[in-house]
């Protein structure tokens, strides 16, 4: 069997119940190497005063890792520059954030110059290599400049940008350019798909080949979707666990006679957490007779608090919570609780399970595992539900959730309301449907799909047709366009066809 090399900015396997804070990248990536050979390859997270290259292997819960030290430099123009000021959010859509220096594109570009001469002295013949993530997208491209001729694959963990947004990046052409030197690109959803495909038709003159490949820049590679999914036995396992069950008995008992609504994700403008908490205010001000019997507990650890974007958040939030307690709060009563710390994930599923809404709502995002980990942790007979932005990637697979727009406060407000008045049997129909998507799209699901179409777009050779003239330029996109929305809608099914009981029945 040939083995897998996994390649992504940090490496930080999640030591079993550890405290050590999970990004949902880092949670899928080691469910995946637990079953195939190989090793995962990346930054350490230590910075050193000069760049050695030296490759430090380890074993982290029975996953081999490789790592790399970066210099000070390299971290501040790559890590916390390029990749988290200027590609993370001109790609969740923010250009108002977006920072563009000439310095982090250089840092940017160094550090997967050397990422490729580190790793590549590792690669054998037969290995496959699967990059994932907006630090690496040029990663391929420096592999094949050393002569790497193997099987690489990229997964985008984030949404693709539309091409009015991405224009706006200085050297946009080399970014996608980069994405040719892959054998196969995946996306979260269809909407990031047609966007980048938007691009390469429209901007960079690509077009299709006859086997579906996309074809520009002189090189043809596949792109497609692969929605990404959890762990779930894991998680079953850490739900049934002595500290989640403690964990919900304490906030079962906390909650007493109140329900509860949660939150859990970084501390990040991606996640809408002022608008939800907007939202919640707006909630408590149409429905005083709700006031003093639900209360909304926010767990939002600090994520790249070195970035400046991310600094501003934490004050606002403080703020905005202060004045929703102290007019909606009592002597003994608050009704916002914003905690500001990391949990280990086993007392995550415990607090899960205990609330009777899970508010996931970005303004943008490639997936959101804390959706389907919400999901995952409730009981069969008396779930909770799920209150689910329609900007997620996951709302295009979870649509028996509570779909809002997170931009308006009334919607957010009537979710609210809806989600915490439904009926148990509609609720148990909902959760049903959503449940067997989180089994069903899970994250071996994802792994597998990826690499059996890596393995099968290599085998399928090079493309000797001519790429389909027609669909070239933006009159091709505009086609394209049409096309493509006409297929969602053919395959999405909408929420009023969904089957649900009478409520009550
Ligand atoms: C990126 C994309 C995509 C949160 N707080 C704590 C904690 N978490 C864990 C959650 C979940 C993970 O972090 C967050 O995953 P998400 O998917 O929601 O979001 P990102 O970190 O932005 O991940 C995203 C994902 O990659 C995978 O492709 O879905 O769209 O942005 O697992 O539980 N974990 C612990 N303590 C906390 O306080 N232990």
């Amino acid at each position: 069997m040939s083995r897998l090399i996994v390649v992504s900015n940090r490496v930080n396997p999640p030591e079993k119940g550890g405290e050590a804070p999970a990004g949902g990248l880092a949670v899928a990536i080691a469910a995946a190497l637990k079953e195939y050979s190989g090793f995962w390859f990346g930054w350490s997270g230590q910075t050193a005063a000069t760049f050695t290259g030296e490759v430090k292997e380890s074993r982290v819960d029975d996953v081999t890792v490789m790592t790399v030290d970066l210099e000070e430099s390299d971290y501040q123009e790559y890590y916390n520059g390029y990749a988290n000021g200027t590609l993370w959010p001109l790609f969740h859509y923010r250009i108002d954030l977006t920072a563009y220096d000439r310095s982090f594109g250089e840092g940017y570009g160094r550090v997967n110059r050397r990422f490729a001469e580190a790793l590549a002295p590792l690669i054998q013949p037969g290995d496959v290599i699967w990059v994932h993530d907006y630090h690496l997208f040029p990663l391929g491209w420096e592999l094949r400049r050393l002569g790497i001729t193997n099987p690489i694959g990229f997964f985008l963990h984030i949404p693709w940008p539309a091409p009015q947004l991405l224009t706006t990046l200085p050297r946009h052409r080399a970014l996608v350019e980069a994405m040719f030197h892959y054998d196969l690109v995946g996306f979260q959803t269809d909407e990031w798909l047609w966007a980048f495909e938007s691009y390469v038709l429209g901007e960079a003159g690509g077009g299709w080949a006859r086997d579906g490949r996309l074809n520009a820049f002189g090189k043809t590679m596949r792109a497609k979707v692969f929605p990404i999914g959890l762990d779930v036995e894991a998680f079953a396992e850490l739900a049934a666990s002595e500290t989640a069950v403690r964990t919900y008995d304490r906030m079962a008992a906390h909650a007493a006679f109140r329900s509860m609504v949660v939150g859990v994700e970084r501390l990040d403008y991606s996640k809408g957490l002022e608008e939800r908490l907007l939202g919640f205010q707006r909630f408590l001000e149409d429905n005083p007779v709700q006031r003093g019997k639900v209360f909304y507990l926010q767990i939002a650890p600090t994520s790249r608090g070195e970035v400046e974007a991310y600094q501003d958040i934490r004050v606002r939030l403080d703020a905005l919570t202060g004045r929703i307690n102290s007019m909606y709060g009592d002597m003994d009563f608050s009704p916002v609780r914003f905690v500001n710390r990391n949990y280990r994930r086993d007392e995550l599923a415990g607090v899960y399970r205990a609330a009777k809404v899970g508010l996931v709502t970005p303004l943008r995002d490639g997936m959101n595992l804390v959706a389907k980990e919400y999901v995952a942790a409730q009981n069969p007979d008396d779930p909770g539900v799920l209150v689910l932005s329609r900007f997620a990637g996951a709302a295009r697979q979870m649509i028996e959730a509570v779909i809002v727009n997170p931009f308006s406060h009334e919607e957010m407000a009537e979710a609210l309301k809806r989600a915490l008045t439904m009926e148990r049997a509609e609720r148990v129909d909902r959760w049903q449907a959503l449940m067997e998507g989180v089994r069903r799209t899970d994250v071996r699901t994802w792994r597998d799909a990826f690499v059996s179409a890596l393995k099968a777009t290599r085998e399928a050779g090079p493309v000797s047709e001519l790429p389909v003239a027609a669909s070239r330029g933006w009159r091709g996109v505009q086609a394209f366009d049409l096309a493509r929305q006409a297929q969602i809608r053919d395959q999405r099914p909408a929420v009023g066809r969904m089957r649900l009981r009478d409520p009550g029945a």
